[in-house]
């Protein structure tokens, strides 16, 4: 069999466009390469209440490739980031059928097991599936959104496991989603912002027969990529030692012949570190709450809508509640 993974999707209206042209590329080199499968790791939306045009989106495609293969996919963190959100999930569950499988605790595809992990958001959520082969399945896979230890500066509460947990459970083939790196995971299927510059992005398929893996690095997408400047009158040159970085300036979206034509010739020196620049707003955003406010529910509910990525509003929160109850549009 052969197993496509494509990871860390992250639809957003932002850059659907550049998604298109990056899932174009991909379905047809998965037609070519008849591919078995298409299991999707996680992070699905970048957003825990996507927009009707990212669904739409996101829908769309997963109906398309349905009608050819089965689609198998697990939800991450940014499906579920916090459980007083309107979540992502649901949205993604009413998709079940046939021939879409989404987070479910095992699927078969000809002669193989795919064990599928969601992100654990909370005690109560299912721990990985670690029972042996169904019957008649030579291979067992595993695909899933979760940390691995030792790889975040900060470890999940429920989501985090030591890889030699993972690979003691004796799978063929490990396929995660959540660091957008490629290694231990599968990598992101593009590069979302400047700190994942350098990072691969593409999709990878699995051949259950050879063991094969092949990654399909993509073009469709532009890739990012950052300057350091380093000025003499900078204070941060105080910090000067060999390699430390001083100063990113990001220069925006480049062509990606170009960009590839920098990165292949650039020096480990020209590389910088992820930098952080949504942090600050990240601090900035958890502030005090207002004096009284608790005991108003309206404002307590504005400032609470005020604080999320989508803002909500009445006619945002009929379609909402009309897609859960039933069906989409
Ligand atoms: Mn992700």
């Amino acid at each position: 069999m052969k197993i496509a993974t494509i990871a860390d999707l992250h639809v957003r209206e932002k850059d659907l466009d550049a998604l298109s042209a990056q899932w174009e590329i991909a379905e047809r080199i998965m037609r070519c390469e008849r591919v078995d499968a298409l299991c999707l790791a996680g992070d699905l939306y970048d957003s825990k209440r996507p927009t009707l045009r990212e669904m739409d989106w996101l829908e769309g495609r997963i109906r398309t490739m349905a009608a050819s293969v089965p689609v198998i996919a697990v939800t991450g963190n940014h499906e579920k980031k916090s459980i007083n959100q309107f979540p992502a999930t649901q949205l993604l569950w009413r998709l079940n059928s046939e021939r879409i499988h989404i987070d479910r605790p095992c699927i078969i595809v000809g002669d193989v097991q795919i064990d599928c992990q969601p992100w654990l958001f909370c005690e109560e959520d299912k721990v990985m599936n670690a029972d042996p082969p169904v019957d008649g399945c030579r291979k067992k896979m595993l695909l899933g959104h979760l940390q691995i230890e030792h790889l975040y500066p900060t470890r999940d509460r429920y989501s985090c496991f030591p890889i030699e947990e993972i690979e003691a459970m004796g799978y063929d083939h490990i396929a995660l989603g959540d660091y957008h790196k490629r290694g231990i995971f599968v990598g992101a299927f593009r590069q979302l912002n400047f700190g994942e510059e350098g990072n691969p992005q593409g999709f990878e398929v699995w051949d259950s027969e050879t063991g094969a893996l092949t990654w399909h690095e993509l073009d469709g997408a532009p890739r990012y990529w950052n300057v350091v400047l380093e000025s003499p009158e900078d204070d941060l040159l105080a910090y000067n030692e060999p390699g430390y970085l001083t100063k990113v300036k990001t220069v925006g979206w480049v062509p990606s012949a170009e960009s590839r034509r920098q990165f292949e010739s650039s020096t480990p020196g020209n590389l910088v570190e992820p930098n952080m620049r949504d942090e600050p707003e990240r601090e900035s955003r958890g502030g005090e709450l207002p004096k009284g406010i608790l005991q108003d529910k309206a404002a307590l509910i504005e400032l609470w809508d005020s604080k999320q990525d989508t803002r909500m509003d009445a006619q945002e929160l009929e379609r909402l509640i009309k897609v859960a109850v039933g069906g989409v549009k």
